[in-house]
């Protein structure tokens, strides 16, 4: 189907002729690597000169997308004429600067920047892999195949919480069925990978994580933290705390979870807000710098602040938007 949106988008990467990175944010998740792969297999197609970047390596639980090894580590040297800044509202949230002539937006976030005409930018899609889903449809849908669906449905997925986020509407499954029955996606075998070839490691983790949860404002606000310590004794990485939040929002009475990550090599607390209810989180990050969406938003703090400083400050932030 054509949607008329997407036009200046298809028409500006068609007749694109030179060096493109498709650049994921940091801390990689489902969405921005699905998203990127399914563009970078599709580009590829279609003759373009195409690389994928990310400051941190690919979670194990997505390495088993296609081209997932094909990614470069960033920052590079390489200057680029087109960087695609793929489900990121900025340049910013890659987490390391990258040279290019031009920059490009496909994203679902709310606010950030704009950088050119053809940005795809749709805050009520629940995935960006959903945006790149009608860019590829609306430039040549048979150019889609199993591969590029499998990354999509993996964007879509991973975002919407195997489809039962409040972002989850009938669209949603319209477009998961349709990649599953026109393009041979396996939902199982994208579901196994993800999320049950967890390492031991990450149990372990999660067994210390969950025992640092305790409640706040009267039982709405859940707080759960890692410290570096933890990590580097269980020789875990920042990608096996992905979706413990999930544990924190998950109590009964709990309308903010919060999850704070001391990243010492960063020197900064990395803070992940969920919520369930009406609370958008995604204001309360902005207050410090940082965004996302109304059940998912994150921001960070130096590690200079002391944990229950940045914990008061955010419990603080919630309670004076006390529409809890
Ligand atoms: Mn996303």
């Amino acid at each position: 189907m054509l949607v008329k949106e997407y036009v200046p988008a298809v028409e500006f990467l068609k007749n694109f002729d030179g060096k493109i990175l498709l650049a994921s944010h940091e801390n990689p998740d489902g969405d921005t690597v699905g998203s990127a792969l399914a563009l970078y297999h599709f580009l590829k197609k279609k003759g373009k000169n195409v690389k994928l970047g990310c400051k941190d390596p690919i979670p194990y639980f997505l390495a088993f997308l296609p081209g997932a090894e094909d990614y470069i580590q960033l920052p590079t040297e390489e200057e680029f004429d087109l960087v695609v800044v793929v489900d990121a509202s900025s340049v910013d949230r890659l987490g390391v600067p990258v040279k290019a002539k031009q920059f490009m937006r496909i994203d679902h976030h709310k606010g950030g920047d704009f950088y050119c005409e053809c940005d795809l930018i749709e805050v009520d899609a629940p995935a960006t892999a959903k945006v790149v889903y009608y860019l590829l449809s609306n430039w040549d849908a048979d150019a889609i195949d199993e591969t590029i669906a499998t990354c999509i449905f993996t964007g879509l997925a991973t975002d919407t919480g195997f489809f039962i986020n409040p972002n989850t509407d009938g669209e949603v499954f319209q477009l998961a069925s349709l990649l599953v029955d026109k393009y041979g996606v396996n939902p199982h075998y994208v579901a196994e990978n993800i999320r049950e070839r967890n390492p031991l490691r990450r149990l372990k983790l999660l067994s210390k994580a969950l025992d640092s949860i305790r409640l706040e404002n009267h039982g709405k606000v859940a707080v759960m933290y890692v410290l570096q310590d933890w990590l580097d004794e269980l020789g875990a990485q920042y990608a096996d705390t992905e979706s413990f939040v999930n544990y924190a929002r998950s109590i009964d009475g709990v309308e903010v979870a919060i999850f704070i990550l001391e990243k010492a090599k960063e020197g900064v607390w990395k803070v992940s807000l969920r919520s369930k209810g009406n609370f958008d989180v995604s204001v309360v990050c902005e207050q410090f710098g940082g965004g996302g969406h109304k059940y998912a938003a994150g921001c960070k703090f130096p590690l200079e602040k002391p944990l229950e400083e940045v914990i008061n400050d955010l419990l603080k932030e919630i309670e004076k938007r006390n529409n809890l």
